[in-house]
């Protein structure tokens, strides 16, 4: 990056760890350095040195109707002019909980939180409290933001328990977390047989989002259910992508299986910082005040989060043909980038769920968070850094979902993949 990003990511690495303030941003994983960001509007963004970007990050999922959607920001504005935050319930929280409610299959209650780190450390607490047991059980290449419990990877013990995958997890903490692979059915079919008796939670991204895009495999949803009802475990969906991303209630509503508990996020939120908890009211009404198992936060429910989460759902609900038209600029995105790796003789794969979807380089399929280990990253930063030198903007790493909001239309995609062609070329 060239000029004031240059200048002004210089000034960040004095006063900011890394200069970000969270580290994919950095464009580490891809090499040289971020692009600031001035605005956005519709499909695009713009970065400080004016240049403008076709943009598929849509800041990591919550901008499924695009940038500075009117109706998203005026919501935001009249709210804002009443005051911006009370420390108090407010109307507008019930009417959220209330959309959540009649949108989510399995949810009845929903407690709002800032993000979905903290749904899904409250998730595993409440369910630790619900089963008076202790262990997790994660998914390798799933994240469900930076909960100590869940910065854990598989460690060399043959039920893979978990050893830390950061610094200061304690490895007490981490080794109460058991990792299993992804897809692997046959494998947490024998991991929840063995030990599911002293499992709290299984918690899965039912679309793996996080180590690039991964569908469920046909059966793999349903012997998660199957098993974590036979031992007594929750199964936790950790729906912060793919919430009203993949359909309006979510994985869960796409593929037919429903779970104890959801982390929500990103959409719910409509660009503002909103994440929520939400399941049946047996369990939610656990959490204090109503029960005993503490959770609390000054901006939960935050009026101008809550605002933009309405704002965003409501248009979302409104919009006719909302989620066959993501559907379809899915598709057309997912044909023109296959297309183009094709045309360019570089061994790759897409694969996509709805509007999110990764090229994977290097791999002919991605079935898996071993696959996904195979890809070529040096190949996806080389084609990173060339698909920014013709305007398109990805997320800066193999191991992200890219997203089509509302704003795009069936010219950008066409962009999308000619731009695609001309950097594939050039690897
Ligand atoms: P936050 O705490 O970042 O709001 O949410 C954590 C989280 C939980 N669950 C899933 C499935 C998630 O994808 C995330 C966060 N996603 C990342 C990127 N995939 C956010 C980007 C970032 O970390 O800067």
């Amino acid at each position: 990056m060239s000029g004031r990003s240059r200048e002004l990511f210089a000034d960040a690495r004095e006063v900011i760890p890394g200069g970000v303030n969270s580290p994919v941003r950095s464009w580490r994983a891809v090499g040289g350095e971020p692009a600031f960001i001035a605005r956005g509007r519709g499909a695009e963004v713009v970065d400080v040195d004016g240049r403008v970007f076709l943009d598929f990050v849509g800041s990591w999922g919550p901008l499924i109707l695009g940038h500075a959607h009117p109706r998203v920001v005026a919501e935001i504005a009249e709210r804002a002019a009443s005051g911006t935050s009370f420390g108090a319930p407010t109307a507008a929280e019930v009417e959220l909980a209330s959309l959540l409610r009649d949108a989510v299959p399995s949810i009845e209650q929903t407690r709002l939180v800032s993000s979905g780190t903290e749904a899904a450390m409250t998730a595993l607490r409440l369910a630790r409290a619900a089963t008076g047991r202790e262990l997790i059980v994660k998914f390798a290449g799933c994240y469900h933001g930076h909960v100590d419990a869940l910065l854990v990877k598989a460690g060399s013990a043959a039920l893979t328990l978990g050893v830390p995958d950061s610094p200061g997890v304690p490895g007490a903490l981490a080794g109460l977390t058991l990792v299993a692979d992804f897809n692997d059915v046959a494998g947490t079919r024998r991991l929840l047989r063995a030990r599911g008796g002293e499992v709290a939670a299984v918690i899965v991204e039912p679309v793996a989002g996080n180590m690039g895009v991964v569908p469920p495999a046909p059966g793999f949803l349903a012997a998660l259910r199957e098993e974590t009802s036979r031992c007594g475990a929750l199964l936790v969906f950790d729906e912060v992508i793919t919430g009203f991303r993949v359909a309006w209630g979510g994985a869960q509503s796409r593929y037919g299986v429903l779970p104890d508990l959801t982390c929500l996020g990103k959409i719910v939120g409509g660009g503002l910082p909103l994440a929520a908890l939400g399941g049946p009211r047996r369990l939610m009404e656990q959490l204090a005040p109503a029960g005993p198992v503490y959770q609390a936060g000054t901006l939960s429910g935050n009026p101008l989060s809550v605002a933009a989460g309405l704002a965003t759902l409501r248009t979302l609900r409104e919009t006719q043909a909302a989620y066959e038209r993501l559907e379809r600029l899915g598709a057309e995105a997912e044909r023109v980038l296959t297309e183009a790796a094709a045309a360019s003789g570089v061994p790759a794969c897409v694969n996509r769920v709805g509007s999110m979807l990764t090229l994977f380089l290097g791999v002919d399929a991605v079935d898996g968070y071993a696959a996904a280990c195979r890809a070529d990253t040096a190949a996806f930063a080389r084609f990173f850094r060339r698909m920014v030198d013709e305007g398109v903007y990805l997320p800066p790493s193999q191991f992200e979902a890219m997203f089509v909001s509302l704003a795009h239309d069936e010219a950008q995609i066409a962009e999308l993949g000619r731009a695609a062609r001309r950097a594939l070329a050039a690897l």
